[in-house]
Formats: C-alpha cells, structure tokens, sequence
C-alpha cells in the first residue's frame, strides 16, 4: 500500500465505526421531539433493560423511609449543615438500608441545588467526620460552591464482588424462583436504583432542590450514574466521569476494555443478556451513544483521562458526539463540535459537556471544577 491508498484507508475506517452506530434517533427515526419522547425514547430505554442493565422489579417503594440519624448545623466550621439520612426499604425478602451523607451550605439559598455523588472507592474518601479528605469528593469545595455535596457507599445497595444477588436491594425485591432471567437487574443497576431513592428523600426535605441534582459516578460510578439519569428523568444533570466500557464509550469500537472482557472480570455489573454480546458488539441493538442521548433535553457531561486508554477515551467523546441529534430535536445544541478537543479544554457550550484531562484514571480536582462550571450553567 502506497500513503495514498493507507490514508484512505484509515479515512474509511474512521467513517466506518460512525455509520454503522444504530441510528441515535431510533427506529423509524423520530422526526420531533414528541415522537422521541413518546416513542423511540421508551424503546431506546427498554432496549438498554433487556440488553444491558436488566430490569428493576420495583421503582420506589410505598415503604421507603427516612430517618435522619445525624444533624450538625456547626459541620465544615459552621458553613453547611451535616446530615446523615438512613434510607429504609423492605420487600418480599425482607428489610435493607443505605446511609445517605449530605452536607447542605449554611449560606445558600434555599432549596439549594446538589451533587450527588455515587461512591465506588474507600469509605474514607467520603468522610462524614472530614478529618480525612480527598479530592475524589470535595465536599468543601462543592458547599463553598453553593451546592448540597451528598454521596452514599454503593456496596450498600449491592456488594460489588456478589454472584448470588443475595445481599442489599436484590436480598429485598429479586423473587426469581429457579434460574435468574436474562433481563433481571443486576448491580450497576442496584446502584443506580439507591441514587433514586436519594431523590425520593430529596424531594421529601425543604432545603434540597430535588429537580436540581447533578448525578455523578467515577468508572464503575459512572455506569451507575449514567444509568441513574438514564433511568430517572428526574435528575437535571448526568455525569460520567472516565466511564469507559458500557459506561460512555461507544462498543462498537471495540478500544481499550471489550464486553467480552467486562462480563467476565464483572459478570454480576449487567444483566445476563450481555453475554450473548461477548465479541458480538455489532450485534447489539444499541450503543452508548443512545445511552447519553436517554438524558435529552437534560444535561449531561461526560469526561475522560488522557491516560486512560482502557476507557477508550476517542469512544467517550464520540458518544457524546453522536448523541447530538437527540438534543437538535429540542431545538438545542449538543456538544457543538465533532473534533476532540485538546487536553484540558473542557467544551461547556452545549447540553452535553466534555473534557479530556491530562492525566490517568482517576476523578480530580480538576474534573470537579469543570462539573462546578458546568452546574453554574445547568442548575442554578
Ligand atoms: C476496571 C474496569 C473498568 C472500570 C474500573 C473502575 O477494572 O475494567 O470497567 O469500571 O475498573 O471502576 O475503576
């Protein structure tokens, strides 16, 4: 092959992987903004259940309930107010509960805006105490922002080792006597189903603006909060922070990790239809793209690390890109470029946010800065 024909070659390669996504807009594609909503959104959606996450067998539970077992008025040297907020539950297997942490600015106006945060690390990188502190979340840097900085431990809602389902939510609700079908929910979804209950909670408290809450995950997190906003259109805005596979990243691309590869290192984060897709992603009826469109008209943001080729970070952004025409159909912009921005030049302008930030695998100072930014725009 001569440069000519070697360059026309990468060149149709490239074209390639963008045609052959399933059409963002659905099947027939929606030509408005109602159709989407009362057509191909539901089938999108359902397409990710019985494909992907699996189905939740219950939304909120009439027996959810909330006590507040911890109220400091004087946290964070008298600037926000330290709640910790037991979330109980019970189903046909019993009763479970999750620790709620939110620390609500003293000074903010009220209902205040929040982040809530999907937390997949050590327990001590959220704090209530905050004589540890971590720029995984900067509680004090959020409150100073204005917004309420809440979180929850997600091995609470569902262990992130467990293939028996037998502990948290699923303990409570799964009732699937002799084999577990195909499309039953599984743990990313656990997760994602505890971020909306914290709105359940938020919408049932003064000082909270339930309609106004950033969901947000790092990695694994960031499958879950994808899911979340996905899932529950009551969050305003989504963030995806280094998501990679089954997260943000497109899988037809087949980059960095592959389904075949996420299902046996985590074969309990989705359902058990996502198998049938190990080395088979063309077959799927959806890609990630469609899942960030799920989000339009609200706000979402999705951010890679230049570092971390394992995520695929090209595949972050054109998800992102291609789920453009979802928002055109509101009349708003999208991303508003197809070209991958330089590191550290977050791109703010649209619906959908993006950055790539110097550096590896991890979630920042820097990316949360880039959240706040963007959370000035979508939610105050
Ligand atoms: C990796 C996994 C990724 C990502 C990451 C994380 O081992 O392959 O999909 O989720 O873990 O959660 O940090």
């Amino acid at each position: 092959m001569n440069l000519k024909t070697t360059f026309l070659a990468l060149l149709l390669a490239a074209h390639s992987s963008a045609q052959d996504l399933p059409n963002v807009l659905g099947t027939p594609p929606a030509a408005t903004k109602e159709e989407w909503l009362k057509t191909q959104r539901p089938q999108t959606l359902e397409l990710f259940k019985e494909n992907i996450f699996g189905r939740a067998p219950i939304g909120k539970p009439a027996n959810l309930s909330f006590k507040t077992i911890k109220e400091d008025p004087t946290a964070m040297e008298g600037k926000a107010t330290l709640k910790i907020v037991e979330i109980s539950y019970s189903g046909p297997g019993g009763d479970g509960k999750f620790k709620l942490i939110a620390f609500i600015p003293n000074k903010a106006q009220k209902p205040a805006p929040g982040y809530l945060l999907i937390c997949n690390r050590d327990r001590e990188n959220i704090d209530p105490t905050r004589e540890k502190k971590d720029d995984f979340w900067p509680a004090e840097t959020i409150v100073s922002r204005g917004y309420v900085a809440a979180t929850f431990h997600n091995s609470e809602l569902s262990t992130d080792s467990d293939l028996n389902f037998d502990n948290g939510v699923h303990k409570v609700f799964d009732q699937y006597p002799g084999k577990r079908p195909g499309d039953a929910w599984a743990t990313i979804a656990g997760w994602a189903w505890g971020a909306s209950r914290v709105l359940d909670y938020f919408e049932s408290t003064p000082d909270v603006d339930a309609s106004k809450i950033a969901v947000i995950g790092h990695s694994r997190g960031g499958k879950a909060s994808l899911w979340a906003g996905a899932s529950d259109p009551r969050f305003a805005l989504t963030i995806s922070n280094n998501s990679g596979c089954t997260g943000a990243a497109l899988a037809r691309r087949r980059k960095g990790e592959l389904v075949a590869r996420i299902n046996k290192s985590f074969p309990h984060w989705f359902c058990g239809n996502y198998k049938k897709y190990n080395d088979k992603e063309n077959t799927l009826p959806i890609d990630q793209h469609q899942l960030i469109a799920l989000m339009a008209p609200r706000a979402v943001y999705v951010a890679s690390a230049s570092k971390d080729a394992w995520a695929d970070p090209e595949g972050e952004f054109l998800a992102a890109v291609h789920a453009g025409p979802v928002y055109q159909l509101f009349g708003l912009k999208g991303l508003g470029t197809k070209t991958m921005p330089a590191n550290d030049t977050p791109l703010q302008s649209g619906s959908i946010g993006y950055h790539i930030r110097s550096g590896k695998h991890d979630l920042t100072a820097y990316d949360w800065e880039q959240y706040l930014n963007f959370g000035d725009i979508h939610l105050k």
